[in-house]
């Protein structure tokens, strides 16, 4: 086919992976539809016609499934996280706006312009010393994507919601995170009604930071409560 066709497909195909992926997170991928239904309904006949036309896109060579995985890694990585990232920095280096979002998120949240409109609650957790919280979504993939935008692959799988409440610090070993006995583990079940947010804890020598060279530094997965929040290597930015 002609490149401009080609090009129309492709971005076609970007727009209903989009849709597919945002989907995800108003439909059922619980153990079943009885049980998924406490958290969420079932997907949509839009949702499953999305679906299928991703696929139909990916079979016939329409479309290359890794250019759709490089949009969602987007999604993922650089645009969603980005917004709770700036939420964190704001809270590490304003007492006032910290203890705003620990008693009212979404308000908080609101502030820096970010809002759901889906009337869901958000609860922010905080990390310290002896605390450290995790967030799942045993059922599905219920998850604060005002802040964080899609859930991760890993997030959905059954594996990680099973084991995040079974052993929990197995998981997090499996993150890299080794946390030591006098740690509490708090692990936090997310539901379409009540969403989690971390707020990791500020690492040391990072006092001379600017809000937005701290924002750089929170990640995705800090958020979540599998990563601390560290700095880079020396020699790196900022
Ligand atoms: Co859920």
């Amino acid at each position: 086919m002609g490149e401009g066709t080609r090009r129309s497909f492709l971005k076609a195909a970007a727009t209903a992976a989009g849709a597919a992926a945002n989907a995800d997170l108003v439909s059922a991928q619980g153990p079943g539809p009885d049980q998924a239904l406490e958290h969420q309904a079932v997907p949509s006949d839009l949702t499953l016609r999305v679906k299928s036309l991703e696929s139909l896109l990916v079979e016939k060579g329409l479309v290359d499934r890794a250019a759709l995985d490089a949009l969602i890694d987007t999604m993922e990585h650089k645009v969603g996280p980005r917004n709770g990232a700036r939420v964190v920095a704001r809270a590490w280096v304003d007492p006032a706006y910290k203890k705003r979002l620990l008693e009212n998120a979404p308000s908080a949240i609101a502030e820096l312009g970010y809002t759901s409109g889906q009337g869901e609650h958000t609860l922010v957790v905080e990390n310290g010393p002896t605390v450290h919280n995790l967030i799942v979504c045993t059922l599905c993939s219920c998850y604060p994507w005002t802040v964080l935008g899609l859930p991760p692959v890993w997030y959905k799988s059954a594996p990680y919601r099973s084991r995040a409440v079974i052993d929990p610090r197995g998981i997090l070993r499996e993150f890299g995170m080794q946390l030591s006995d006098e740690v509490e583990v708090r692990v936090w079940d997310s539901t379409a009604e009540l969403r989690y947010l971390v707020l990791p804890e500020r690492p040391a020598g990072t006092e001379t930071m600017t809000e937005e060279q701290l924002a750089a530094l929170v990640t995705r997965d800090a958020m979540v409560g599998v990563a601390k929040v560290t700095l880079p290597a020396s020699g790196g930015t900022p």
